[in-house]
């Protein structure tokens, strides 16, 4: 029979976003509890037989009492058992939420960093947890060293995962080091993994498939695009669908104002057709008049349909290239020298270069580093 399991990690909830205006930080704040009862409900809809919380479910080692227990009576809508390993962020300790708080019969805390093992009617499931901020011996190659693999009769034919938060292969081993080779001894059929927030494809490694599920909604810029969770179903082969959540979506967004007669219409273009619960960034570059641009306007306008909007003016006021030109100085030659050129009645390409030359080398006189003028 197959087993299905719901996996996912890094819900960080209570965090701070300090970025945000508080009133909206907080109201951030509550979705964080939201994709938390999506999670719960995703796991009822589909059946699963465990849902693997892998690391980093609180954003701190210590969280409110509040906060913990409008967590564990979330997790108690459901009889599904649910297992939770504590990462780096929210590490197992005296005062932790998960040693301090009443939490419902289904939910099994991993609070140790020896790997242990619960079994249930068709499925064993492995897991180990941090108990403080760093955690720099790998829990797996320590089960390995002493125990070989994971798999065999052991299981009497129950199908096997193991849920960490760590690095694979990290430069350093800070943050709980995975590493290939075990993960291929382990033998175990799924290894869901948490701490990375960008979701991986499922990989292989000798008969096990490891995966990072990715943060089921972003906290910041650096998490863009789509996300949610993982249902895995094992059986005679392993079977991983990605569920998007509906929680906030983040964008960061660049437009390039050069060529463009309406600033308002360019940063329209660009933006998503649906804004609700949506935060942006709008990056805004290229040469334009500054009469011709109003970032308030822009911003008020977006932000009448949008959760959030940060608009950054990297625009520059339009270079006039020839203003030097025949001047007694270098760039005054420099810039006579090419006019030449103009003046021979150019392609439209040549054109297009011999102005970008003259860009080039203006910053170039001007002592400034690189730049690149993107014409295109
Ligand atoms: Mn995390």
């Amino acid at each position: 029979m197959g087993v299905t399991i719901l996996h996912t990690a890094d819900l960080h909830i209570d965090s701070s976003f300090g970025f945000l205006p508080q009133e909206k930080a907080a109201i951030r704040r509550e979705g964080q509890f939201r994709i938390l009862e999506e999670i719960v409900s995703a796991a009822e809809r589909y059946r699963v037989d465990a849902v693997l919380i892998c690391g980093d479910l609180f954003d701190k080692p210590i969280v409110s009492f509040d906060v913990a227990n409008r967590v564990a009576n979330i997790l108690s809508r459901t009889s599904i058992p649910i297992f939770i390993t504590p990462g780096n962020h929210d590490y197992f300790h005296a005062s932790s939420p998960y040693n301090l708080t009443v939490w419902p019969d289904n939910v099994r805390i991993f609070h140790t960093t020896v790997i242990e093992k619960v079994e249930l009617e068709n499925l064993v499931v492995y897991g180990a947890g941090f108990t403080s901020q760093n955690m720099f011996r790998s829990a797996l190659n320590d089960y390995i060293s002493s125990h070989g693999s994971m798999t065999g009769s052991l299981h009497d034919g129950k199908l096997s995962v193991m849920m960490l938060h760590g690095e694979l292969n990290p430069p350093e081993p800070r943050y709980h080091p995975l590493y290939m080779k075990d993960i291929e001894a382990s033998g175990v059929d799924y290894l869901a993994l948490g701490h990375v927030h960008a979701r991986s494809d499922p990989q292989r490694s000798g008969k096990t498939i490891y995966a990072y599920c990715g943060c089921p909604e972003g906290r910041g810029f650096d998490e863009t695009g789509s996300r949610g969770i993982y249902l895995v179903d094992l059986g005679d082969t392993v079977k991983i669908s990605f569920l998007p959540l509906n929680g906030a979506r983040y964008y960061d967004l660049t437009v390039d104002l050069s060529s463009s007669q309406s600033p308002e219409k360019a940063v329209a273009q660009a933006l998503p057709a649906d804004m609700k619960d949506s935060l942006l960034r709008i990056t805004l570059t290229g040469e334009i008049e500054p009469d011709k641009l109003s970032v308030d306007e822009i911003e008020g306008r977006i932000s009448a349909s949008a959760f959030y909007v940060n608009i950054v003016d990297c625009t520059s006021p339009p270079l006039n290239l020839w203003e030097q030109c025949g001047d007694d100085s270098l760039k005054g030659i420099f810039l006579a020298l090419l006019k030449e050129k103009l003046n021979e009645d150019p392609g439209n390409e040549e054109r297009k270069l011999i102005e970008l030359a003259a860009r080039y080398g203006l910053d170039a006189l001007s002592g400034k580093e690189y730049v690149f003028h993107d014409n295109s």
